[in-house]
């Protein structure tokens, strides 16, 4: 299997990118802010705690995302790989999808970490908030899910980068030329 970790911060294109990628390798996509989007959509119990959370910046419990992560990984493990989209986001996440992935004797192939300067970030984000009205999308929260992104979810790449996994690419350029440099990494890797 080949499995993908999409890495960076929020607004450096890991769901462009993740689609792309998916359609080259046909991997199975799991993305946990689209999950807690669809339980905020439907208005489950889950989703109406993950909504206060999201629109404040912060992260879903590491308990609730795991459990996600874990039933999407019994529904899927005969497919080509999964391709994660912005998880892990916490260490404790980045272990528990070891053990998770160790269940079904598959392991973590590379991480890849989008690189792109914050004023770009801001930038990204403002813009799909004003043409989605995304409610996470507003200059207040996007600074704050910055803050989260540097304090909690840096230390991953760092988790990875011990076991040699960690790879960097630039996140700055058009969709089309990021897409080469994510391909390259991934046919050195597998
Ligand atoms: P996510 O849904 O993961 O949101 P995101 O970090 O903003 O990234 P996204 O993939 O949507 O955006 P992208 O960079 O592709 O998370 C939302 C929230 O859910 C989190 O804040 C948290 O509360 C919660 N959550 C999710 N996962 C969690 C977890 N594991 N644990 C705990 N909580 C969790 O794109 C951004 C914009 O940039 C787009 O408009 C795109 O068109 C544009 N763009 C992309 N590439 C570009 C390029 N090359 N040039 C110019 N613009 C580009």
């Amino acid at each position: 299997m080949l499995n993908i970790v999409l890495f960076g911060p929020p607004g450096s294109g890991k769901g462009t990118q993740a689609s792309k990628i998916i359609e080259k390798y046909n991997l199975i996509h799991i993305s946990t802010g689209d999950l807690l989007r669809s339980e905020v959509e439907a208005q489950t119990e889950l989703g109406i705690q993950a909504q206060a959370i999201m629109d404040r910046g912060a992260l879903v419990s590491d308990e609730i995302v795991i459990g996600m992560i874990r039933k999407k990984l019994e529904e899927h493990q005969d497919g080509p790989g999964f391709i994660f989209d912005g998880f892990p986001r916490t260490v404790e996440q980045a272990r528990e999808l070891r053990k998770a992935l160790t269940d079904i004797d598959e392991r973590v192939t590379v991480l890849i970490s989008l690189t792109v300067p914050k004023d770009e970030l801001v930038k990204r984000l403002v813009k799909r908030g004003a043409e989605t009205g995304r409610s996470d999308d507003n200059p207040e929260t996007i600074h704050k899910r910055i803050d989260v992104y540097n304090t909690q979810t840096l230390p991953v790449a760092y988790y990875y980068e011990k076991m040699h996994k960690h790879q960097p690419v630039e996140g700055v350029g058009s969709v089309n030329d990021i897409f080469k440099r994510i391909v390259e990494v991934i046919e050195h890797f597998s």
